[in-house]
């Protein structure tokens, strides 16, 4: 051929998405192929990025969305069309709903079908489907606007309050072809995607003012805090201004949990003592009692550090607020401090220390029993130890029971080490989060997990054994949802709402893809087990038999149940 009548090189839908993504540093997909898709993966893992691939999407999508809250960049699903996709829209409104930064690629069909709704395969409006739930959502039908696409979705989903993108992809635009040279022009790389966003600086003065005259002042860490990565700087203002703190419960770790200005063992009562609270990365939701009402007890004024303005006012008042990212508002604030603070008084972190004291004694007498069969406490306590001497380990977590107990019991040393139920207190996350932390972190993940929650995910043993990745799930098995002593009122041969099958022997389904299985009914077996998987560093599941009769129903959320508010007849 010569030189004259070569044709143009020619590029198609299927590199440019993938040469999107590498140009923006993205080097991991998690996802579940089929048609349009089963091509971008091959192509993803050809052209040297890992592609995950998962038994079912949500648990791809949740993947993602911790990979995204790990690395403040966001973790991409791909997924393919209308089941598929609904699939990953529950984790895709999860990552919104709690801030991380994740984008759901989904295959799709072509517009002319899908808009005369004539029935294709899978044909479904997915862009209009997603909105509701999604940050942003974009979709592309040229291949020249795959670079913008892309560049689009990860502003979208990284910069100003973080959440779930969703890109949606036609089975046509992958097909499209378009000649090199003008491919690679169309590519765009992101520049400062996550801005700093500079405080004003008499916001700052007047939540220093306000800080200032505070008797008894609190600091407040949420899971944006974490995910700011601001660490020095979180750790700094809490040190030099002395002020106690509390951490929400992936905000466990910023500092280690055993640090000295830890209200945590008193959280009931700083909560309700506190008059001015400064709440770094943490939304006044239903986890924090809308802010008002018996947990709140006295009047009090807040100061608010959030990149969203629209979260201000959204239950009480902010007095403060201060509005710009993590870093730049805690460093000034710093500054402030620096310059001139008292201390809190010995009055207040006193009465905060005896506090402590005494709610640790009630604590420690339950978690020294030793109870037969284990229950939480006595399980948790073995697993605390075991943590206490790998601190480099990720926890994930969920349950009802499971959660509450552990979140207070073990302890945490670094930051964005605890993944959990988090803003939804959604069941499920587990074995989606294990992995994207055990493939974010290449460090080893332990998933502490209620019998009911580990079901939600479970088949993904076969993804953690399939990619061998250090995870070690930990199933609390009370045989049932909450617990597992509930009977059917009416002596029929059905069980109880809550009730699954007695004795069930989870560790053997990580047997079946060649994982290691571990039944222990003992906190020293439970140990034994634990700090040998976690050594081991391979897949490993500890079947935890725990006593039936132990949980509370809905673990400590009891008066979020209708029935307790409803008036009894
Ligand atoms: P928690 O559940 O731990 O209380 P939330 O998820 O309710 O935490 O709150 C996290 C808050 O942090 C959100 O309001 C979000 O807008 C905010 N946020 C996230 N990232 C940043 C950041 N980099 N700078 C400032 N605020 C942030
Ligand atoms: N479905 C989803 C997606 N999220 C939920 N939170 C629930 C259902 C309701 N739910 C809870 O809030 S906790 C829980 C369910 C089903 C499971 C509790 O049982 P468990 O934990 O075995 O996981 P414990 O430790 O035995 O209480």
């Amino acid at each position: 051929m010569t030189n004259e009548n070569r044709t143009e090189e020619l590029t198609d839908g299927f590199h440019l998405v993938i040469d999107a993504l590498k140009c923006n540093d993205i080097d991991t997909i998690f996802g579940l192929v089929g048609i349009p898709i089963t091509d971008l993966a091959r192509l993803a893992q050809a052209e040297g990025m890992r592609f995950i691939g998962f038994r079912h999407e949500q648990n791809a999508g949740n993947a993602a969305a911790i990979a995204g809250y790990m690395t403040q960049k966001p973790g991409i699903c791909l997924t393919v069309s209308a089941p598929g996709f609904l699939n990953g829209l529950t984790a895709l409104a999860n990552a919104t709903t709690n801030c991380f930064p994740m984008i759901l690629i989904s295959g799709s069909s072509e517009r002319e079908i899908v808009d005369l709704q004539q029935g294709d395969y899978e044909e479904m409006d997915q862009l209009n489907a997603a909105k509701p739930y999604a940050k942003a959502a974009y979709r592309v039908l040229k291949a020249e606007d795959i670079g913008i696409g892309v560049a689009r979705a990860i502003r979208a989903a990284v910069s100003g309050r973080p959440g779930g993108v969703y890109l949606d992809l036609p089975a046509q635009l992958l097909g499209q072809s378009l000649s090199v040279a003008h491919g690679k022009k169309s590519l765009v790389r992101v520049v400062d995607p996550t801005p700093r966003q500079i405080p004003a600086p008499e916001a700052v003065q007047r939540a220093l003012e306000l800080l200032r005259g505070a008797k008894r002042p609190l600091i407040l860490l949420g899971k944006g805090a974490a995910y700011a990565q601001a660490d020095a700087e979180i750790r700094a203002l809490v040190e030099t201004s002395g002020i106690p703190y509390l951490p929400m419960s992936m905000a466990k770790g910023l500092l280690p949990d055993t640090h000295a200005q830890s209200a945590a063992a008193a959280r009931s009562f700083v909560l309700a003592e506190a008059d001015v609270v400064l709440l770094v990365g943490a939304r006044l939701n239903w986890l924090l009692a809308h802010g008002k009402g018996k947990t709140w007890g006295a009047p009090k004024q807040f100061i608010q550090i959030d990149i969203a303005p629209t979260e201000i006012d959204s239950n009480v008042a902010i007095a403060a607020p201060v509005i710009g990212d993590i870093g730049s508002c805690v460093s000034a604030l710093l500054a402030g401090i620096k310059s001139g603070f008292n201390k809190p008084s010995a009055d207040w972190l006193g009465a905060i220390q005896s506090r402590k004291e005494k709610n640790l004694a009630k604590m420690s007498a339950m978690l020294d029993q030793n109870p037969t069969p284990m229950n939480f406490h006595s399980a948790l306590r073995a697993i605390r130890d075991v943590l206490e001497t790998r601190p480099d380990v990720n926890v994930v977590n969920e349950g009802a029971n499971t959660l509450d107990y552990a979140r207070s019991i073990v302890h945490m040393y670094k930051p964005r080490k605890r993944f959990d139920s988090g803003t939804w207190g959604i069941m499920g996350i587990g074995m989606g989060y294990a992995i994207g932390a055990a493939v974010t972190s290449g460090l080893p993940v332990v998933a502490i997990e209620g019998d009911s929650a580990f079901g939600f995910s479970g088949m993904e043993l076969e993804t953690i054994c399939r990619y061998q990745l250090p995870v070690t799930t930990v199933v609390f098995n009370n045989n049932g949802v909450y617990r597992g002593t509930d009977v059917n009122p009416t002596g029929g041969a059905d069980v109880a709402p809550t009730v699954f099958v007695k004795g069930a022997r989870y560790d053997k389904m990580i047997e079946a893809f060649g994982g290691i299985g571990y039944n222990v009914t003992t906190p020293a077996e439970l140990t034994k087990a634990l700090t040998a998987a976690i050594a081991a560093g391979k897949p490993a599941l500890i079947n935890a038999v725990i006593d039936e009769s132990a949980g509370t129903e809905s673990g400590r959320l009891t008066n979020l149940n209708p029935a307790s508010t409803a008036t009894k007849k």
